[in-house]
């Protein structure tokens, strides 16, 4: 907890990361939108410097899955130095079927790519530069809930990873070619270290923490009678050099520890988190522990004094929670 308490709890203003929710809600504030879709940032939004000029070009999805004719296309959007905003720079045609997750992901020698994941179960694979489409991943026919690249499966080599509700499947970032299955899904994924050996552990907000070496699979802590919660992050928090996994569920934040497969600490915030993420947004020297515990997606239609506005109350109201 020492970690936790030397960095301020700095509230989002939306699920994503500070910085491209803000910068999404300074774009929208000056009225550039050209699209007529809602929600935008509801199937993801991520960053990354594309074009390699210094500033991060923002990545996003528009549309709420549960209004399908509304979630179908995915927007970039670009640092404009001279107005000092966002602005527009491509956006997709609409997509059928509707797309229910959109990701920029940095790939090994692949570079910078858009991963955008269709209800069909396929995944769009986009140089996210030339903005061509690469490949297409037919993983499966389930709806695509998340995306990430890391090396899953311990092999040294950076691996695209598509989850669904019920199946993980593992490409070779590079080749594009299927390397494993796993019968795991869950509606988020996080990977990294979580126990005393070497390997990254595959972490379902179900409750599933599975070791991947190569085609083997290895389930080490099955925790999913419970689950771990709605939102997950790995974060080390007591400075053992193994990182924890702290998930958020209704008003309360935990932390378990998955090499003693026990709750390390639990707090309850008396409000229901919505967004939770991990990031150094207050420019500190390590992580910070960030969640917002009333909800609001800046992204939709705020303007940037309001984010702003809204930022700092729920600050005092994390604050709160820190004491
Ligand atoms: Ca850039
Ligand atoms: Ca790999
Ligand atoms: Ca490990
Ligand atoms: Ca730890």
């Amino acid at each position: 907890m020492r970690r936790l308490l030397r960095h301020s709890l700095i509230a989002l203003c939306s699920a994503a990361l500070h910085e491209p929710a803000y910068a999404l809600a300074t774009y929208e504030a000056v009225g550039a939108l050209r699209d007529t879709g809602c929600c935008h940032g509801a199937t993801g939004i991520a960053a990354g410097d594309i074009d390699g000029d210094g500033r991060d070009e923002i990545v996003f999805g528009s549309g709420d899955s549960q209004h399908p004719p509304t979630a179908n296309h995915w927007s970039l959007l670009e640092f404009d130095g001279k107005r000092s905003l966002y602005q527009l720079r491509w956006q997709s045609p609409p997509y059928l079927p509707p797309v229910t997750s959109v990701n920029l992901v940095q790939a090994g020698q692949s570079g910078w790519l858009v991963l955008v994941g269709l209800s069909s179960g396929e995944v769009e694979v986009i140089d996210a530069l030339t903005l061509a489409r690469i490949g297409l991943l037919p993983a499966t026919n389930q709806p695509i809930l998340a995306t990430a690249v890391a090396d899953a499966d311990n092999d040294g080599a950076p691996d695209i990873v598509i989850v669904t509700e019920a199946v993980t499947v593992l490409y070779d970032a590079e080749t594009l070619e299927e390397t494993a299955r796993l019968p795991f899904g869950a509606p988020l994924l996080r990977i990294g270290n979580v126990d005393a050996d070497d390997a990254v552990e595959l972490v379902y907000s179900s409750g599933h923490v599975v070791e991947q070496a190569g085609t083997g699979t290895t389930l080490e802590w099955d925790y999913s009678n419970n689950g771990f919660g709605v939102d997950i992050e790995l974060l080390d928090v007591d400075d053992d050099g193994i990182a924890e996994i702290l998930a958020t569920k209704g008003g309360g934040l935990r932390a378990f520890d998955a090499q003693t497969e026990t709750t390390q600490w639990v707090r309850h915030t008396g409000k229901q988190i919505l967004s939770f993420t991990v990031r150094d947004v207050a420019r500190t020297r390590g992580p910070s522990f960030s969640c917002s515990a009333t909800g609001m997606t800046a992204s939709t239609s705020s303007t940037a004094g309001r984010c702003r506005a809204r930022l700092s109350r729920r600050a005092r109201d994390l604050d709160r929670i820190r004491r």
